[in-house]
């Protein structure tokens, strides 16, 4: 099949999730030399690279070879800002997207029709696998504009035939009011932002069982465990489906996971996964842990080669009982960046919210700490509790703090102090939740 007959998602359904793998090898075996050749001879960075390595588009003649090729990184994106990395000339540019890092100037991608066509498509894919059909309602609360959550998911609906209620981020009275009067059936929005929700809608007396006829929520741009989605699911009914994608790869709808949760299924005749070791750079086998690496195989706006993710995942290639011939990832719950060194253990943040959820009396809202008492590292959690627990005798509330910090130990094996605090008394956000605060440096 070749790129031009290739007919795309229909109502969600792509040939491509289900085709023979040896078909779907040979599509993106074909893509990929297509690739090389355009990027080869139109970025001037990778064509450097490249050339240094000695390698040419010619040499790329299995998908094994993919190794050949250099990694691309945030830093490429920030050093060539902003149009270093286009590879169609500005006339066919039809969308610009940015990622804002910490600090100093984004990272800029540009789309054409077509690469806005296949992430149309990765979205409208993903939602199917949740579930959602033309029938359904759909509140897209992530942010619009720069930020590929709101326009992504939007479009994707859209493509279904869904009604889309565009409402982005913020705004949390309205965004209830219009959940209930509208019938919304499907959120999308980053988890954080919907347990933010309900729990604004606790406090107006609204039950989610009861007063929303919500079914599904989309969730994704932000790590968040297995614990916080079975958390969610039982304070709404609702189902918490796992959506994965990122600004430099398109936006959402990279990858998604399907009613079996053998982890996101990878849209891949668009998006080529690899795993690689973060230290030595090399190629891992399907099954082992590292680090994800994306190959953008059909866009021409900004297409990356093999694009670090940071993200940190591992690929499964055993078929999924859904019957999708495309491979799955699992959840990402960690980032390489995201890595806390405390007293010289390595922890993720996703560890301490595992912990945290195991026990009964939590909330799903807590805040890490991390300061230097000396020479120490310390580690302080402050965790929200219901104002019924807080009213519980001093015995009972030490009692909680530790069995918190004794679930935390268990862990991480790192002791922490835990601090319980009133229900609504940590940080919110709209969009991306920060749960980390390091006053280590400065
Ligand atoms: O977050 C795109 C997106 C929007 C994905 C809406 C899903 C839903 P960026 O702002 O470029 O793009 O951030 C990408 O967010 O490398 C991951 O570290 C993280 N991330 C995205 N989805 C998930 C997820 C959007 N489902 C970065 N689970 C990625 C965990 C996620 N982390």
């Amino acid at each position: 099949m070749s790129l031009s007959d290739y007919s795309g998602a229909r109502q969600g359904v792509s040939e491509a999730d289900y085709m023979p793998i040896g078909q779907l090898r040979a599509l993106q075996l074909e893509r990929l030399q297509g690739l090389v050749r355009h990027v080869y001879e139109r970025v001037p960075l990778t064509r450097r690279r490249m050339d240094e390595r000695g390698v040419r588009p010619e040499h790329i003649r299995s998908l094994e070879d993919i190794a050949l090729l250099p990694f691309m990184m945030k830093s490429d994106l920030r050093d060539e800002y902003p149009f270093g990395l286009f590879a169609s000339p500005q006339e066919e540019i039809v969308r610009f997207h940015c990622s804002s890092g910490t600090t100093g100037k984004p990272i800029v991608i540009g789309s054409t029709q077509g690469d806005i066509r296949v992430w149309q498509e990765g979205c409208m894919r993903a939602l199917a696998m949740c579930g959602v059909t033309r029938e359904d309602v759909v509140q897209v609360a992530y942010g619009y504009g720069l930020f590929t959550g709101g326009l992504g998911l939007h479009y994707g609906a859209e493509g279904l035939g869904c009604a889309v209620l565009p409402i982005s981020g913020g705004n949390t009275e309205r965004q209830l009011m219009l959940m209930r009067d509208f019938g919304v059936t499907v959120i999308a929005c980053t988890p954080s932002y919907f347990l933010h929700l309900v729990d604004e809608g606790m406090k107006r007396g609204i039950d989610f069982r009861r007063d929303m006829r919500l079914r599904h929520g989309v969730f994704g741009a932000e790590p968040w465990t297995e614990a916080m989605r079975g958390k969610i699911e039982q304070l709404t009914g609702i189902t918490a489906h796992d959506i994965y994608g990122l600004t430099e790869i398109s936006g959402p709808g990279v990858a998604n996971d399907c009613p079996h949760r053998r982890g996101l299924h990878v849209f891949e005749d668009h998006f080529y996964p690899e795993i690689i070791d973060p230290d030595t750079l090399e190629p891992l086998p399907d099954g082992e842990r590292g680090e994800l690496v994306f190959t953008t195989l059909t866009r021409r706006g900004t297409p990356m080669l093999r694009y670090r993710t940071r993200d940190l995942s591992l690929i499964h290639s055993e078929p999924c009982p859904c019957g999708r011939t495309i491979r799955t990832f699992e959840r990402i719950s960690a980032r390489t960046d995201d890595m806390l060194i405390i007293r010289g253990v390595n922890l993720f943040p996703s560890q301490i919210e595992t912990a945290l959820l195991s026990v009964d009396a939590v909330l799903p809202h807590y805040h890490i700490f991390v300061s230097k008492a000396g020479d120490l590292d310390m580690l302080e959690i402050k965790v929200e509790v219901t104002a019924q627990t807080l009213s519980d005798d001093i015995k009972s509330l030490e009692n909680l703090r530790a069995r918190i910090a004794h679930a935390i130990q268990r862990v991480i094996n790192i002791s922490a102090k835990v601090t319980l605090a009133e229900p609504h008394s940590l940080p919110r956000s709209e969009g991306k939740l920060c749960r980390v605060t390091d006053l280590r440096n400065g």
